[in-house]
């Protein structure tokens, strides 16, 4: 088994040696390569490869040939992307619309339809070079963050059977977030994450965020966190990143950051050391947490001379205009509170605009009394991880923003709310405060807990859930039809004397569509239906549907048409009749009035009325409505209806209340069934059920859909219905 790790960067960027002109290898910063990174660098024993950008917009062939086969020395395969593509999908869709959009700033996101389609392109040129270096049967394909949402569906559609994850390294939004994105891209999108077989969330809250989505755009339910995207399996799982915990904690006692923390500490003797370290990103709340520094000052001028602020801030997507703003507001606003506070021996803020390197870092974690962590938006946060991780002497204190996915774990830390001047000010002053005992109880205890869930336990766990979410596919596969069946039933049927096939019509004939009016037979179905016949079969369409319906839809054909789930029945050349007569419909008006009452409630609801049953319908209502208001409704029917002979039946997006008496169990007597040798029957929803319990031991039941049955096989959905009949039809 091999993992294919795929996210729009590789762990590695391309530079230049200015004196050699070789290329030269840098590891790339960020979080998703330090985490993963961490796991590959540590399994040696692991098979990977690392697909992404290599980080420079090479044109010349040789210089790419040369690279190629350089990072294949360490599993690396780049795609290579061109500044044009890099400007309107990184640049451009991804930093411009995805980034503050999942982040919470629909006021600075773009949306613009050139930057989408080169966004679509350049996952179709991963698609590509995936194609070329995998191995479908036994590679798991692992795709990585918000540049890459359309992949999985990409490859989806390549390699049915491939395993393929994806994880979302960044929050996913509210509902009436997501939903500003254009009806077309955020469909995409969701489909797009959907071809993966287990889609993975920093917090609950985003797993929240993405099934609503899911059910509300795409009308699709789940069960414990699995939805069924047309017949396959998709788990939507929470799978809070981590840090190599011991990677920190060891670098912590190395003699260099022992040395360099002594350093910090005489460097800034006497004084509290708040630090802070990010990319510069406007969703990591730089600027509130300058202005909280600058209320903790202005309202504690006891810590003047006594504290210091030192913020590293990371260049980050220099090329994005809202980024060189913030930039500049973050100098100025450093300069302005420089300039208010400072003193002929102390300045209040040491800022850095650069990175620093492994130990330097961590030498600040440690050295540091209170770590400001104050994003406005942030998927986890492994900064706050990495800052508990490091403290040896378990001394320091974490202030936290609640807006960060770490602070559902980090539970000990001081939790803030960083639009808040006076929270993070607050904060300061209580951190402070907190004596030496209860800060290492603090640590202690976040210690321990990431400690445990490290980012080996991360991978792990997901690779774990990826893996049991393909064997419930598999379990659920091997209940449907496939090639062999097929083969058996063709032979079953070659074999026999006299033939009946069986049939239910919505959503086993044909799909089923917004209303029920319009789900037509195509003038292929009716061609179907006559070579069934023309092979000396009895074929009979047992449906809910109202005798006129059906008959005007097949009157022209030899068929026996039973309607009203068995109610009427009509066999060829004759005319109607009813199953059974004296049926009481007195108590349709009182069932009527309650119904009109719901659909009054829930715009979108329709009743349907048929001689026996009345039908409550609500495939077009509001999805997330119909979650709550269906329940009721049926228990409000449960109840009126207890101790009569009448009966809910809850089908696909339906209510119907109709005598127990009536059923498609009466197809036996009907269609005498004795007399055939080869009974072939398909449905797909409650209904069938009645039918498939009563049919002779010898019958072939097949339901449409995933659900579990009393039929003997499953098959994915009407389309491979009318292929199987197809196939039956042409074989004799
Ligand atoms: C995304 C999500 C999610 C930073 N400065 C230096 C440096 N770093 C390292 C940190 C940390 C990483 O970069 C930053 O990770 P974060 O998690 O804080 O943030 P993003 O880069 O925005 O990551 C985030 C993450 O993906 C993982 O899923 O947590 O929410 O936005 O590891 O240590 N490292 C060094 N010098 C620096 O100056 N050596």
């Amino acid at each position: 088994m091999r993992i294919v790790i795929v996210s729009n960067r590789l762990p590695v960027n391309i530079i230049k040696d200015k004196k050699t002109n070789n290329n030269k290898f840098q590891k790339s910063s960020g979080g998703l390569v330090t985490s993963i990174g961490a796991y590959t660098e540590k399994m040696t024993d692991l098979s990977y490869a690392w697909i992404g950008w290599p980080g420079v917009s090479i044109t010349n062939k040789q210089d790419k040939e040369e690279i190629t086969s350089s990072l294949k020395d360490i599993h690396s395969y780049p795609v290579f992307l061109s500044e044009k593509e890099m400007d309107k999908f990184y640049l451009g869709f991804c930093n411009r619309t995805i980034w503050p959009l999942f982040h919470y700033f629909p006021t600075i996101t773009d949306f613009n339809k050139d930057q989408y389609e080169e966004y679509k392109s350049v996952n179709v040129k991963f698609l590509k070079t995936l194609s070329e270096i995998i191995n479908p049967q036994e590679d798991i394909i692992w795709i990585h963050d918000y540049h890459l949402m359309l992949l999985p569906n990409l490859l989806r559609q390549e390699y049915p059977n491939l395993t393929i994850g994806f994880f979302l390294h960044i929050p996913f939004p509210a509902y009436e977030v997501f939903q500003l994105l254009p009806s077309k891209w955020r469909l995409e999108i969701l489909e797009g994450m959907l071809g993966a077989d287990l889609v993975g969330f920093h917090t609950h809250e985003y797993v929240d965020n993405f099934l609503r989505a899911l059910l509300r755009f795409k009308g699709l339910e789940n069960n414990f966190g699995i939805v069924n995207d047309k017949g396959r399996l998709v788990k939507i799982g929470t799978h809070p990143i981590s840090i190599d915990y011991l990677k920190f904690s060891n670098t912590s006692k190395t003699p260099f950051v022992v040395n360099k923390v002594k350093e910090i500490h005489s460097q800034f003797n006497n004084q509290k050391i708040l630090f802070s370290v990010d990319r510069l990103d406007y969703t990591k709340g730089i600027l509130n947490r300058l202005l909280g520094f600058e209320h903790f000052l202005e309202h504690n001028p006891n810590w003047i001379q006594r504290i210091v602020l030192i913020i590293i801030v990371v260049p980050s997507r220099i090329g994005v205009y809202h980024y060189q703003q913030m930039k500049r507001q973050i100098d100025e606003t450093i300069g302005r509170i420089n300039g208010k506070f400072s003193t002929v021996d102390w300045i209040p803020i040491v800022y850095k605009f650069d990175s620093l390197d492994f130990e330097n870092l961590i030498a600040f974690y440690n050295a540091s009394d209170i770590m400001l962590v104050t994003p406005l938006r942030d998927g986890m946060n492994l900064v706050a991880k990495e800052f508990i991780a490091s403290k040896t002497n378990k001394e320091g204190v974490l202030i936290l923003s609640e807006m960060a996915g770490s602070a559902k774990e980090l539970l000990e830390a001081i939790i803030i709310n960083p639009n808040s001047v006076e929270e993070i000010s607050d904060a300061i002053k209580l951190a402070l405060d907190i004596p030496k005992e209860e800060q290492i109880q603090r640590i202690e205890k976040m210690q321990n807990r990431i400690s445990r869930y490290n980012v080996f336990r991360w991978v792990s766990d997901y690779l774990n859930e990826l893996n049991k979410i393909v064997l419930s596919q598999n379990q659920m596969e091997s209940q449907f039809i496939n090639e062999k069946v097929e083969e058996k039933i063709i032979s079953l049927y070659l074999k026999s004397k006299k033939r009946i096939i069986i049939l239910d019509y919505d959503g086993t004939l044909v799909e089923f569509t917004e209303s029920p009016k319009s789900a037509l037979p195509t003038k292929e179905l009716i061609h179907l239906m006559h070579t069934l016949l023309q092979s000396n079969n009895v074929v009979a369409i047992v449906s809910g549907r109202d005798k006129e319906t059906l008959q005007h839809w097949f009157e022209n054909l030899n068929i026996i048409l039973i309607a009203e789930h068995g109610a009427f029945y009509k066999y060829p050349n004759t005319s109607w009749r009813l199953y059974q007569n004296n049926i009481d419909l007195n108590w349709k008006k009182a069932i009527n009035n309650i119904l009109h009452l719901y659909t009054d409630r829930l715009p979108g609801s329709f009743i349907e009325e048929k001689t026996f049953s009345t039908v409550f319908h609500y495939r077009n209502a509001d999805s997330e409505t119909s979650l709550s208001f269906i329940p009721e409704l049926n228990g409000h029917l449960q109840n009126f209806l207890a101790n009569t002979n009448l009966k809910v039946y809850k089908g696909n997006k339906i209510l119907e209340i109709k005598p127990s008496s009536i059923g498609k169990h009466n197809i036996v007597e009907i269609l005498n069934l004795k007399e055939y040798d080869f009974c072939l029957a398909i449905g797909d929803d409650y209904t069938d059920e009645d039918m498939f319990k009563v049919l002779p031991e010898n019958a072939i039941t097949i339901k449409v859909g995933e659900i579990s049955t009393l039929a003997k096989y499953n098959i994915k959905n009407p389309h491979q219905v009318r292929k199987l009949l197809e196939k039956l039809a042409n074989a004799i």
